[in-house]
């Protein structure tokens, strides 16, 4: 039957490779994208998916807080940011992180990320890692992109190794993925020529997993970004991952470009395009453990049904986010442990409640 449908979807050569364990290539990720044949896609994504993770989903007890919103780097894509001196522009103090992140069942997992903000002293980000440390000791702080490090060493005039360092005594545990947006020069250069290069923020992922600190990594899709850039950003994370196997998950995250500078010129990606992308992601990616369908943004229904094309992790219960807030999305800000468990059993797995290392809890 798989066969079947494999062959008439022309992609027997690449169901071998997968079935024999082969590394797919550039050209067979470029082939992947230009099928329509979203059902074979997933199968073979879930094929790769069950032998690694069997049934499991995991997911997090997790809060988010995006502690300014002041931003020097002004990316096109992107509807969060506001000049220094915006009166809509906000900083939030170490007291009231804790205060707010305080509200709710205690976090496992505290998401820590915000604008390049000229106006905030290094110390700063120490002391609002501290505050939230003492408040939560139990939980692991993931925070600050590629591009906020790559920031507070400039500001520092601290070496990224340094900053780091300085970092992990102040609470960090692992380092979000976000930042990466697309690698490809083209688009930088017409989106973002603000934001550090692709080769730095590789490099700077490249000595945080020499360090033995863990991180993340995205990929914005759904601009003006060609599949062949697509599968180039993929690839590039693939070749670091076979280099540190710092890489513990991927997150394809779709451009939601209501309110943004683009909102004329581009539409918001279809339900077809995200599982297609994420079953793509699984496929390339042999080397990156986990594949994360970001329900904030691509919306709770499709994550679900992401399940069932590749992605093993529903990221979390979520509470504030101001990115897709930002960007008009209209998504609950929040979901219950009761809730993630039933959407997975709903799709025939089993929910797997883990910490910012995918280690089970409870
Ligand atoms: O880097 C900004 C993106 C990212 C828009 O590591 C937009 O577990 C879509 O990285 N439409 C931040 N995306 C979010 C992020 C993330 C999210 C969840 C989990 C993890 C993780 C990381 O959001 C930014 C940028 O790529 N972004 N504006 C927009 N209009
Ligand atoms: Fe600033 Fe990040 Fe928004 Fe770019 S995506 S403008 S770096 S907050």
């Amino acid at each position: 039957m798989l066969e079947g449908t494999i062959k008439r979807a022309g992609l027997e050569d690449i169901f071998e490779k997968i079935l024999s364990g082969e590394r797919l290539s550039r050209e067979d990720g470029l082939r992947l994208f230009e099928s329509r044949d979203l059902l074979t896609l997933g199968r073979l994504a879930r094929m790769v998916r069950e032998r690694l993770h069997g049934r499991k989903v995991y997911y997090v007890i997790n809060r988010h807080l995006n502690y300014t919103n002041i931003c020097q780097n002004r990316c096109r894509f992107c509807a969060y940011w506001r000049a220094p001196g915006d009166p809509e522009g906000y900083v939030i103090s170490p007291e009231e992180a804790v205060r707010r992140l305080s509200e709710g069942p205690p976090p496992r997992e505290i998401h820590i990320v915000g604008g390049v903000n000229p106006e905030l002293p290094y110390e700063y980000y120490l002391e609002l890692l501290s505050a939230v440390k003492e408040a939560f000791p139990e939980a692991h702080i993931k925070a600050f992109t590629c591009v906020e490090i790559d920031h507070l060493s400039r500001i520092s005039g601290k070496s990224v190794e340094e900053v780091l360092k300085d970092l992990v005594a102040a609470g960090l545990s692992c380092i979000p993925g976000g930042g990466a947006e697309v690698f490809s020069h083209r688009v930088r250069e017409r989106l973002f020529p603000e934001k550090i290069p692709a080769e730095r923020w590789l490099e700077i992922a490249k000595i945080a997993h020499r360090l033995g600190i863990s991180s993340n990594a995205t990929m914005l899709y759904g601009h003006i970004e060609t599949y062949e850039e697509r599968v180039d950003h993929l690839l590039r994370l693939r070749e670091v991952q076979d280099e540190t196997r710092g890489f513990l998950c991927f997150i394809p995250l779709p451009f939601l470009p209501q309110k943004t500078a683009l909102s004329g010129e581009v539409s918001p990606t279809t339900g077809f395009e995200d599982l297609k992308m994420i079953a793509i992601s699984r496929l390339l990616l042999d080397n990156i453990p986990h594949i994360k369908a970001y329900w904030v943004f691509l919306g709770v229904k499709l994550s679900q049904l992401a399940l069932q094309f590749g992605a093993d992790d529903l990221h979390g219960t979520v509470v504030e986010e101001k990115i897709s807030e930002a960007s008009g999305g209209r998504e609950a800000k929040a979901l219950s442990r009761a809730e993630i468990e039933r959407l997975v059993r709903e799709a025939g797995f089993e929910p797997v409640e883990r910490d910012a290392f995918y280690q089970p809890v409870n």
